[in-house]
């Protein structure tokens, strides 16, 4: 994936994400080709075909009546059209859906001062890896950054955050388990502050979006950090596991609700056929994808762009 300086090249970039995308590719937009490509023209029967292909890769009722809509209007299915100019046209109806719906993703803009970013989701979804992905991806840009341990719940937690810092370098700021999270958070910040780190990437342990008392505590480490800053966090970003289809619109409403959300990342789309999440998601909220994991390694995740997305979901067809 990455040439001998260890820059991976706009190539090697896009492999990965056409690999990335290989069982969404199979389910969503394969089959859509499939069927598009070989009609003449879109009567009530395709239209019907084209929205079980959109409901049964997660794109959602709503979301894919408007993506129905959408290509109607603009392709022309005819018989004397190219397949490529077919497909361009299809390209181009869901880039501009998807650029429409999703806000501009600036992740990490450089400012005065330690910044802080604060990674929520429920278990399991890929917070802490993630959270090692992107100090990484800092530090390699140059900037400063320390970790907080903030997840001290659950069993081995801090120890997996440890084993990611001497990996990758990022100094780690963890108390024992059961202490206080927002303490730790709290503690982690002023150690940043003090020591002029451009980040804080603060970890958080997994919680259902359901449970009150869980989401109050995610507030709790909010109120917390904005004692020393009051624009503290600057980011916070939910950890969205992609193999959770629909149900992850629930996630994104009540963690958005209780902290108030200014990004996602969309983990395991890589095991996943059901990466047509991202029409939804995006349509639903308009808050911003900024990242997509697509593996468990450190180099495993690009940045989210939604034309990069839509044509690699194409790119064989
Ligand atoms: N295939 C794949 N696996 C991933 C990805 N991101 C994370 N994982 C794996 O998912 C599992 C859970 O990841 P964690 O980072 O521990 O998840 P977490 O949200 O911190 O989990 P808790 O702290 O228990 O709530 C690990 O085995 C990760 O390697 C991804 O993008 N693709
Ligand atoms: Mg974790």
């Amino acid at each position: 994936m990455f040439n001998f300086l260890g820059k991976s090249t706009k190539a090697t970039r896009s492999l990965a994400l056409d690999k990335g995308l290989l069982k969404t590719k199979a389910r969503f937009s394969h089959r859509l080709w499939n069927l598009i490509s070989q009609k003449n023209f879109i009567d009530e029967e395709v239209q019907h075909e084209i929205q079980a292909i959109l409901l049964s890769s997660d794109v959602g009722l709503e979301t894919s009546q408007i993506i129905l809509q959408k290509m109607m209007d603009v392709i022309q299915v005819d018989a004397k059209q190219s397949r490529s100019d077919l497909k361009a046209a299809m390209v181009s109806v869901l880039v501009d859906l998807v650029t429409d719906w999703s806000a501009p993703s600036t992740p990490f803009p450089r400012a005065d001062g330690t910044q802080v970013t604060l990674v929520v989701g429920v278990n399991g979804a890929g917070k802490t890896t993630t959270m090692a992905k992107l100090a990484h991806l800092l530090k390699s840009t140059g900037q400063s950054v320390m970790m907080a341990a903030g997840d001290t719940f659950r069993e081995a937690a801090i120890e997996q955050l440890k084993v990611w810092s001497d990996r990758i370098g990022v100094p780690l700021v963890s108390q024992s388990q059961g202490s206080d999270s927002a303490a730790v958070i709290y503690d982690a910040y002023q150690s940043a502050v003090s020591k002029q780190c451009d980040w804080l990437l603060a970890d958080t342990a997994g919680r259902l979006h359901n449970k009150k008392q869980l989401m109050g505590e995610l507030a709790k480490v909010k109120r917390v950090v904005s004692k020393i800053n009051p624009n503290a966090p600057q980011q916070v970003w939910l950890v969205l596991d992609a193999n959770v289809g629909q149900a992850g619109l629930e996630q994104v409403r009540s963690f958005h609700e209780a902290v108030g959300l200014n990004g996602l990342i969309l983990t395991k789309l890589d095991g996943t056929a059901r990466g047509g999440i991202v029409f939804s998601i995006l349509h639903q909220f308009g808050l911003p994808i900024h990242y997509i994991g697509l593996g468990e390694s450190i180099e495993d995740y690009r940045p989210f762009d939604p034309k990069s997305f839509v044509e690699a979901l194409f790119s064989d067809c």
